[in-house]
């Protein structure tokens, strides 16, 4: 039988950078999901006749969540959803099935590298047919819709046995329980030289992957330690818990600290990466080598070549505008096209509809390709074993090589969490306000060559995007990018991006952190940052 529900709609549920993120008991109150979720059945023009795939990254109240929404998708016509065993699916393993399933989206349950638990934090995203996040102009819809709804339609049913994978009904609509991991794997198979990595790892190369308790142990597991003969062990935290035992699923060297620690330690492996709470993101660290996202994604596309799914080389390489320029250089050096998109993975979806990229990349350990519409962290660490395999070098190594080609763009993030909203406000608009009278000035003896908010014009649809960060450049191109984190759940978080570019053959193998203190002191100086929000030094250093 279909219910209607009547609600009051509640106030700000605004769509973030990615998706609407809140504590998990915000999203327990009766009716906040469902007035979310039919807001996004508004913003797509209904959920009638439409399949979609449903699954989140296995964080309190997942469970919960996907039976809500299979009942409303059921009452509301819904012909089929396509659902993870268990109710789980990694972000890119969503999008993936998104695409293979040519479905009309999907909904997505994640808060990504935020911790979980009833205490902690939730999300929902809706992924387009293309299998990526939805565009501005969508979300903005579903936020419209948020304010002026006041009713939903769901079907009285039982919850659906999840666990079975198989085909059953709810109501009208069919759905199909299907093993999260198959057909990912089967992707990665396509696209990576898998018999070269098995006989790298046969030939006794040793691996560590944290999957921080989170939805890529069986992703990691299946792929690495079956199909590729890593040894038993070498995927850690591998079962997937509602709190991420307690973890805090960013895989940074802050959070991915005891990854870091083996790497840094006598006894490390030859090759060591982390995921984070939905499967997106990843980090990677050779043995005493820490690689920066920026970095990373340059050597990736230097290399990408390597990997059958490559080899007819690249479209071009687009990396969001808080990125180091390196992969800007590898770009120029190979004659591609090079795109710099706000921050947010949802920019890179029309560049990669149109082939105009095959590579993307951001500072926040994002990095992916064409393959799917979403970041992809098992896919990088992959791309990565590939490489290692291929050219049988250590990380260190293909770093060291890869900065005397192209030089070394240094590159740090300093993030202040938790700020109260209205002071990280006032140190923004103060900031702002300062900008046209910047170039030209000097701060901590650096000359200030240019200073604005960055906008972006789609080069594919023309849309335009403002406010997407400030940016002071400096004459010798070194820069600061200042912006407020749309992802948080708590107050503000402050990021501030700190680069230098050094050319080489001299200093290249210097310490971020001191290779960047001129840049570090030069951005407390300009934005204020202890008089505005009382804090002198970040939370988090990546
Ligand atoms: C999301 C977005 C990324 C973005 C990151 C950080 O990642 O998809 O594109 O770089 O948030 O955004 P912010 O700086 O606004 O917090 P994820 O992994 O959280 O979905």
């Amino acid at each position: 039988m279909i219910r209607t529900q009547s609600f009051t709609p509640f106030d700000g549920q605004k769509p973030g950078t990615s998706g609407l993120r809140k504590k998990t008991r915000v999203f327990m109150q009766p009716h906040y999901l469902e007035a979310f979720v039919q807001a996004i059945f508004a913003a797509i023009g209904g959920a009638a006749g439409k399949t979609f795939v449903i699954g989140g990254d296995g964080r309190f109240y997942n469970d919960r969540a996907v039976q809500i929404i299979l009942r409303m998708a059921a009452a509301q016509g819904a012909s089929r959803a396509i659902v993870g065993q268990g109710g789980l699916l990694s972000t890119p393993a969503a999008s993936h099935l998104i695409r293979l399933n040519k479905t009309d989206g999907g909904i997505i349950l994640s808060a990504s590298h935020n911790p979980g638990g009833v205490e902690e934090d939730f999300g929902i995203k809706f992924n387009m047919a293309n299998g990526g996040p939805a565009p501005e102009a969508v979300t903005e819809a579903m936020y419209a819709a948020t304010k002026t709804q006041t009713e939903y339609t769901t079907l009285e049913a039982a919850d659906l046995d999840l666990n079975r994978i198989g085909t059953v009904s709810l109501g009208d609509m069919v759905v199909q329980i299907v093993d999260p991991v198959a057909d990912y794997a089967s992707l990665m198979e396509s696209l990576f030289d898998f018999p070269a990595m098995r006989a790298r790892f046969a030939a006794g190369f040793t691996m560590r992957f944290d999957a921080m308790c989170a939805i890529t142990g069986p992703y990691a597991r299946d792929i690495l330690e079956n199909r590729l003969g890593a040894a038993k062990g070498t995927v850690t935290h591998g079962t997937p818990l509602p709190d991420f035992g307690g973890m805090h699923p960013d895989p940074n060297p802050t959070w991915a600290h005891e990854l870091m620690d083996e790497m840094m330690g006598p006894a490390a492996p030859d090759f060591g990466a982390a995921s984070d709470g939905d499967g997106d993101r990843n980090m990677v660290v050779g043995r005493g080598a820490y690689v920066s996202p920026s970095d990373s994604l340059a050597v990736l596309a230097a290399n990408a070549h390597l990997a059958p799914g490559y080899a007819a080389g690249l479209k071009g390489i687009a990396r969001s505008m808080p990125t180091s320029a390196a992969a800007d250089r590898v770009a120029q050096a190979m004659g591609l096209a090079c795109f710099e998109t706000p921050t947010g993975w949802k920019f890179f979806g029309n560049l990669l509809d149109a082939g105009r990229c095959t590579i993307c990349g951001e500072e926040s350990f994002g990095t992916g390709s064409d393959h799917v519409r979403e970041k992809d962290g098992l896919w990088a660490v992959l791309l990565w074993l590939n490489i290692l395999a291929v050219r049988g070098q250590s990380v260190a190594e293909i770093l060291a090589e890869h900065w005397a080609k192209y030089g070394r763009n240094y590159y740090s993030r300093h993030d202040f969490e938790a700020i109260e909203s209205a002071k990280a406000d006032a140190m923004m608009a103060a900031l702002r306000a300062k900008l046209a009278s910047l170039p030209g000035t000097q701060v901590q003896g650096m000359q200030i060559k240019a200073a604005d908010d960055f906008a972006y014009t789609d080069p594919v649809d023309g849309s335009v995007s403002q406010n997407q960060g400030v940016r002071i450049i400096f004459a010798d191109d070194s820069r600061i990018v200042y912006r407020l984190s749309g992802t948080g759940t708590q107050g503000a978080t402050l990021r501030v991006y700190l680069e230098r570019y050094q050319p080489g053959p001299e200093g290249l193998h210097l310490d971020p952190q001191e290779a960047l203190a001129p840049i570090i002191a030069a951005a407390h100086d300009l934005a204020q940052i202890t008089p505005h929000t009382g804090r002198s030094a970040p939370d988090v250093i990546t």
